[in-house]
């Protein structure tokens, strides 16, 4: 029945959009899903390229290695406070897991857009399509990858983190381009329907006015506008849900289902989570056993420990997280020696990193390059225990490192030597 809010449009528009007839789809609708993402992505944006940071380019470690000119600032990451990467790169993971439902609304909420033809109007118009390739593809393909990073153990034919990087850079310019010119017409929409009324609204009458969003032929309802933001946000609750335990550990762990890699924990005081267990890794038990030596180069000459040699300096216990680069953490309490008495052991002066090898012969994890600020920290050990017990096998035995803020991947074990560099 016509009334004074259907507007008339050229047949041809109106062909286009017949297909998407939902009377719920209306600037304000994708306005606040927008609203939402403008205020979320830029933090898994930052977080994301901090972790690239933290995993320390300036020793070559990061992935990708070569990033040519859109090389990042580059800073000795912080070993203060202790708990920062596992804060940043739990919301990476975490944020990013938990927007993936909002994400989805907002392109639903838009899917008529892609349709409107003809699909090139203008050079501005142009230019907005390929912002929009870049924004669309980009995050698709950043969830994709992502989420397929933390369940499986490198799928890809390609490597994960190569790609990662590379797919957010097109994101990030899709997706600065789209905020830019979009924020201003987001606001205005917003302020024209508050959100509290949408919430009490039992209805879903269409939003009025002049957009590509609203149906000129719309169908009947299936739900609320409130009943939709409802699904959204439940959608978003339910990820979080699902995503807690990697950070909590506990019984919400093992609904940790996006991440269920690392499920295989230990004994007592060394049950906690185990990505590659010594087994994975080829460990076997005449490379750890008595004729194990620690190897200390970088001082005027060579010097090595037995592990009682070591248990008989000064040790030194330290409540430290474990973060890995895929999101999960956890908290433990540490004992063994500081890596600055070590250090200070082989006589090396003017301290500028040292590089961590582990007993591993194969494994992309066998090599770390420390700085010398996570060296000297009073915090940073080669632990030889943890939680009062000889560390497990899986856990590192004889002896691993640990490292106040650390990306979790760089604090290796089974070591087999330390090699401290000067300037
Ligand atoms: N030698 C060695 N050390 C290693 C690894 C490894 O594969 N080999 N994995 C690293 C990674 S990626 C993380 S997150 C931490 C904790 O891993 P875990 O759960 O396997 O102990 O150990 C690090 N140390
Ligand atoms: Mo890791």
């Amino acid at each position: 029945m016509p009334d004074e809010n259907v507007r008339v449009r050229s047949p041809q528009k109106a062909a286009s959009l017949g297909r998407f007839r939902s009377p719920l789809r209306g600037p304000w609708l994708t306005s606040i899903f927008g609203a939402l993402l403008l205020v979320g992505l830029p933090v898994v944006i930052l977080t994301g390229l901090l972790s690239y940071v933290a995993y320390g380019p300036q020793f070559g470690q990061a992935l990708p290695v070569d990033v040519g000119w859109l090389q990042l600032p580059q800073f000795d990451w912080p070993t203060n406070p202790a708990w920062l990467y596992r804060l940043t790169q739990g919301l990476h993971v975490g944020l990013g897991l938990v927007l993936i439902p909002i994400v989805l609304a907002k392109l639903w909420s838009v899917i008529p857009k892609l349709f409107v033809t003809p699909p090139i109007r203008s050079v501005a118009s142009a230019l907005e399509r390929l912002s929009l390739i870049a924004l669309v593809g980009g995050i698709l393909f950043e969830i994709v990858t992502g989420v397929l990073n933390i369940q499986y153990d490198y799928i890809f034919g390609f490597s994960f983190y190569t790609a990662h990087y590379w797919g957010a850079w097109i994101f990030i310019a899709g997706f600065v381009s789209h905020a830019l010119i979009k924020t201003p017409l987001m606001i205005r929409t917003l302020r024209g329907r508050s959100l509290m009324q949408v919430l009490k609204d039992k209805q879903s009458e269409q939003e009025v006015g002049d957009s590509d969003l609203i149906s000129d032929d719309p169908a009947e309802p299936t739900m609320s506008r409130r009943g939709a933001l409802a699904l959204v946000g439940g959608g978003a609750v339910f990820v979080a849900v699902l995503t807690a335990g990697q950070t909590t550990g506990g019984f919400l762990r093992n609904a940790a289902i996006l991440l269920p890699r690392g499920r295989s924990y230990g004994d007592g005081p060394n049950d906690f989570q185990i990505n590659r267990t010594a087994a994975a890794a080829g460990i076997d038990g005449d490379a750890t056993g008595a004729g194990w030596i620690l190897e200390l180069t970088g001082g005027p000459q060579a010097i090595t420990f037995t592990r009682d040699a070591l248990l008989g300096m000064e040790q030194h216990t330290a409540e430290l997280p474990i973060a890995c680069v895929e999101g999960w953490s956890t908290v433990q309490t540490w004992t063994g020696v500081r890596l600055r008495d070590l250090a200070a052991a082989t006589g090396v002066g003017n301290l500028e990193s040292a590089q961590v090898t582990s007993i591993e012969e194969n494994g992309p994890f066998r090599q770390a390059t420390l700085h010398s600020g996570q060296v000297l920290h009073s915090d940073s050990l080669l632990a030889l225990q943890v939680n009062g017990v000889d560390l497990s096998p899986d856990h590192g035995y004889p002896a691993r490192i640990i490292v106040p803020a650390m990306p979790g991947v760089h604090n290796t074990k089974w070591v087999k030597a330390i090699e401290f560099r000067s300037t």
